[in-house]
């Protein structure tokens, strides 16, 4: 096998779906390899699109999905993605690839340090140097994705590592020229010893096992210590992050055990439609009083950062049980009570299983949901609301209506998104995809792209508003290429509004916050898509249907939805 087949073959030993890519030179061996093994390789226009789509992939999956991409402005262009992936714990392998070994440093094409450029946003960088390496280099890196606090990791794979071992001799052979002199007969010599040494042992067979990673777990003492403090509790609150999804697969048994433990919960991230549509335990709303007023809270793979207003949301002389993979995420802030280091998932149903210890509490319940029921009707009041295009509210409360019972939701936006995730209510475990942490604008089309990948019978929605589908409108050539039907809907109110929001009212200037009512509809039929234009209300709803009657034929299809201006959002802002 040549090097390009090794590392293919450890995809496949890993199962993994697919192979997000954008070409280059330094990487051809790998895509023609995986595509011979049956891989679906799915290139895009963008390689953030391409981390993005392993990233969706690993978080919808929990097995971690794998983007390559050639060297140079192939891997500089990963970076925001890699750092979103490492923020929000996502475990991807990023395969990269690098100049020729013997010519690094002497102004090869392409040819920069990129271990100091991508080291700060992975677990682990593997520089591989010899071909009976890259099998176990990548072996490892999948290991090392999953292991404890899950994210990305980088193998870097220099092209004469890549091709057949007779078309490298013959490369090296050329470049060491026939003269006679005594340097040039050195340099023969130099790169004939380099070439053997680049595959030493390579005529090996190569064994590929994916080896398993052990779950990290809190102590049986802590989980004592957690259910007594829960079952004291008179007002017991539990909130759900991206973390405690790490386990994918254990996602139906996560949601059971939840409901076994009987305390009020709410979703954030990744947990969001854990707990499906409609559970009489899942709260949507008014988080931040539930937190002040609740005298127990279980953070299961949340931390204390600006979403939880650093901690200051949850009252001093409340229980804090802070269950996450990470020490530092589980101090970030706020000192926990009983901290539990493990799988935060794992926690909650060891939790659960101690019978006699449930955390059931009626009246607190009914005053949560009471509250739940006001705001609900709030929005309800927004969403009657009629203007001159359509109002935002009473999009998502469409969409609501609408979409598929399978539905996966992308958030990729400012204020649009955010309305959604108040309005829009993910149906079931792993059907939301948000950014996190990182906050990165321009997620959208990758994540769509790795959900289609990772969900291929789902229906899928992508939330973009105006600003941040600038970013992926492109990868709607992708979507047609590879014959995946999004249902893209753009927020178009001519705007960047949620810094809009802010700037005008505190410096009195819309400057660089405005955007135009484009015709993004037009631009998805340029790409060979379908494409919609709301103007108005009135047409919502059909449309909104027809979308999906489109995207059900095996059409991608925008919807560019012209949004009236909203005051859903006033006051909020995140710092
Ligand atoms: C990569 C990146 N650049 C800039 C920002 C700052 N930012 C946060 S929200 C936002 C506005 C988003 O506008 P749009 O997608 O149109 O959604 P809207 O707020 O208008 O609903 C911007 C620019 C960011 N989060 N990420």
């Amino acid at each position: 096998m040549n090097g390009g087949e090794r590392l293919a073959a450890v995809l496949v030993a890993h199962g993994v779906p697919a192979l997000f890519t954008l070409c280059g030179g330094h990487i051809s061996p790998l895509l023609v390899a995986a595509k011979a093994r049956g891989m679906r390789v799915v290139d895009v226009r963008d390689e953030a699109t391409a981390v993005f789509g392993a990233d969706a992939i690993a978080r919808l999956t929990g097995t971690p999905g794998v983007a390559a991409v050639t060297a140079g402005p192939g891997l500089t262009n990963t970076i925001t993605a890699l750092k979103n992936a490492q923020l929000a714990h996502s475990p991807l392998v990023l395969i990269g690839g690098a100049a020729p070994t013997a010519l690094q440093g002497r102004g090869a094409l392409q040819d920069i340090e990129q271990r100091p450029l991508i080291a700060p946003h992975v677990k682990l960088v593997r520089q591989v140097r010899r071909v009976v390496d890259l099998g176990p280099a990548l072996t490892e890196a999948f290991a090392a994705a999953r292991d404890g606090v899950p994210g990305p990791v980088f193998v870097e794979c220099p092209v004469d590592l890549l091709y057949d071992e007779t078309v490298i001799r013959q490369w090296y052979a050329e470049a060491a020229g026939r003269g006679k002199s005594v340097p040039e007969r050195l340099l023969r010599w130099y790169l004939r010893r380099h070439v053997d040494r680049l595959f030493e042992r390579s005529a090996q067979p190569s064994v590929v096992r994916a080896f398993e990673v052990r779950l990290p777990r809190a102590g049986e003492g802590v989980v004592g210590r957690a259910a007594a403090a829960l079952a004291r509790a008179e007002r017991p609150l539990i909130v759900v992050g991206s973390q405690a999804l790490a386990q994918a697969g254990n996602a139906a048994r996560l949601a059971k055990a939840l409901s076994e433990l009987g305390a009020p919960v709410y979703l954030s991230g990744m947990a969001r439609g854990l707990l499906g549509r409609e559970h009489p335990l899942h709260m949507r709303h008014a988080r931040r009083e539930a937190l002040r007023a609740a005298d127990c809270v279980l953070l299961a793979g949340v931390a204390c950062d600006f979403r939880l207003d650093y901690g200051r949301h949850i009252r001093r002389a409340a229980t804090l049980i802070a269950a996450n993979r990470g020490a530092r995420e589980a101090r970030l802030n706020r000192r926990p009570s009983i901290e539990a280091l493990g799988d935060a998932g794992e926690f909650i149903e060891r939790l659960a299983a101690r019978a006699g210890e449930r955390a059931r509490r009626p009246a607190w319940i009914d005053e949560l949901r009471a509250r739940d029921a006001e705001r609900e009707a709030d929005i309800d009041a927004r969403a009657a609301k009629t203007g001159e295009h359509v109002n935002p509210v009473a999009l998502f409360r469409a969409m609501d209506r609408i979409a598929a019972d399978d539905a996966v939701f992308v958030a990729d936006g400012g204020d649009f998104v955010a309305t959604a995730s108040y309005i829009l209510r993910p149906r079931s475990p792993l059907s939301w995809l948000d950014p996190g942490v990182f906050g990165t604008l321009g997620v959208g089309a990758g994540f769509a792209l790795g959900a289609a990948l990772a969900r291929p019978a789902s229906e899928r929605w992508l939330l973009w508003g105006d600003g941040a589908s600038g970013y992926g409108l492109a990868e709607l050539d992708s979507f047609v290429r590879h014959g995946i039907p999004v249902i893209a809907v753009v927020g178009n109110d001519a705007s960047w509004a949620q810094i809009a929001r802010e700037q005008e009212k505190l410096l009195h200037d819309d400057v660089g916050t405005v955007l135009a009512r484009t015709a993004y509809h037009e631009v998805a039929r340029g790409f060979g898509a379908e494409g919609f234009v709301v103007e108005h209300q009135r047409d919502l709803e059909w449309t909104l249907r027809r979308a999906r009657e489109t995207a059900a034929a095996g059409r991608p299809v925008l919807v560019n939805v012209w949004l009236d201006k909203t005051d859903f959002r006033e006051g909020s802002i995140s710092m």
